[in-house]
């Protein structure tokens, strides 16, 4: 498909950012608009170098309004809409799930709408495999395909999995050209540290106590986020309309591992690591088959965790200004 306007969404958030770096890098003459409401997770210096390019345009709105939504969808011609715009910890979701919902189904709603008010030709929603709610430990050979049926485990996953539903209900009723990816969990630069890879790597140059959930033995199956990105830049272009497909690089690893690396690689003491109360509902492995994106795209994983997580704490290094403005809250400044 010939692409030449593309609607990000959330693009101030940690993989919107990371996608309209890829694409502006992949495609430069591709136009990117990036629709984001900056909430506490939306960072505007992120994506600063961008701010003055001619063909990016940000615009600080909540895809929940939908005037002005379709506001600016009436005013740019958009090829393909990519909605990446959600609340998206977990934990919050637990302490606070009303604008989960309002924000991963009602937004999702306006933006299936304004597709097919202005007959896009391709809607994409990014999705995680989260819809699927958990394996067991004891089971390594089970893994989620596209058609392992959704069961959600909490208030956050069960948003995105409502939002999925929605997006086939307009797929198949209203003939929205809608593809969707499931993705497994995400490292690299510009994440929030309150995820567990950013929030382990600001704790430990701290000095400060790592907080495990319960024994840590929760597994995780990691990918560079460049290789996210990779996958959605492959399902716009030769994705077929109405296709799930999911993402993951079979890169399991449980969480107490993940965080002995960190301190490793910091030079730390073990001794940070605190054990803290569990997750409630913490979901216990997730695991993708990623075999149908590699069979139809084409789609592999080109960084293994040993790189990309040596290249995500080294660009924390070297970006410490980034996460303090989060820490002291003055990255909200020009939000
Ligand atoms: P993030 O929390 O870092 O970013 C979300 C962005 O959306 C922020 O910039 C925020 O300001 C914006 N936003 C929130 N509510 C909005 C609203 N109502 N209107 C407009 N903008 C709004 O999230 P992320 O980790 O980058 O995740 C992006 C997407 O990818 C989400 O849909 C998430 O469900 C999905 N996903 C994430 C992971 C992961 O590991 N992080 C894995 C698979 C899928
Ligand atoms: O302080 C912590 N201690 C801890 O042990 C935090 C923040 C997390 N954890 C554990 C919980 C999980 O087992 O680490 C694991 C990863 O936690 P998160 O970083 O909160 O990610 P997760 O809950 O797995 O969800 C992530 O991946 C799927 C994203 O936040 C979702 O948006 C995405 O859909």
């Amino acid at each position: 498909m010939i692409i030449i306007n593309i609607l990000v969404t959330g693009g101030a958030g940690f993989i919107g950012s990371n996608f309209i770096f890829y694409i502006f890098k992949k495609h430069p003459d591709y136009r990117i608009v990036c629709m984001d409401s900056l909430t506490y997770a939306g960072n505007l210096n992120t994506l600063k170098p961008l701010l003055e390019k001619e063909n990016f345009r940000f615009t600080k709105t909540d895809i929940t309004d939908r005037e002005e939504v379709f506001k600016i969808f009436e005013e740019e011609n958009f090829d393909v809409v990519v909605n990446f715009a959600a609340e998206s910890h977990v934990d919050r979701s637990i302490r606070n799930p009303s604008v989960f919902l309002k924000t991963n189904i009602i937004g999702t709603q306006v933006l299936l709408d304004a597709t097919n008010e202005f007959k896009i030709k391709r809607y994409h929603q990014v999705s995680t495999d989260e819809v699927y709610g958990d394996l067991p430990l004891d089971r390594p050979d089970l893994f989620f395909t596209e058609s392992t049926p959704l069961h959600a485990s909490s208030p956050y996953s069960a948003s995105k999995a409502s939002a999925d539903l929605l997006c086939q209900a307009y797929c198949r009723t209203f003939k929205t050209p809608v593809t969707i990816s499931r993705c497994s969990n995400n490292y690299g630069p510009y994440q929030f540290p309150e995820k567990l890879i950013p929030l382990m790597f600001v704790n430990a140059s701290n000095d400060k106590p790592l907080p495990v959930y319960g024994e840590g033995a929760n597994v995780r199956d990691w990918l560079y986020v460049d290789d996210h990105c990779k996958a959605i830049d492959m399902i716009i272009h030769n994705g077929t309309i109405g296709e799930v497909y999911n993402i993951g690089g079979h890169n399991e690893k449980n969480n107490l591992t993940v965080v002995k690396t960190i301190l490793k690689t910091l030079g730390k003491g073990e001794d940070l690591i605190t054990y803290v109360t569990d997750r409630p509902g913490h979901d216990m492995r997730y695991a993708i088959d990623p075999q149908k994106i590699k069979d139809e795209l084409g789609w592999y994983p080109e960084t293994d965790f040993e790189t990309g997580i040596r290249m995500t704490l080294q660009w924390y290094k070297d970006n410490e200004q980034w996460w303090q403005e989060i820490l002291d809250g003055s990255y909200q400044n020009q939000n």
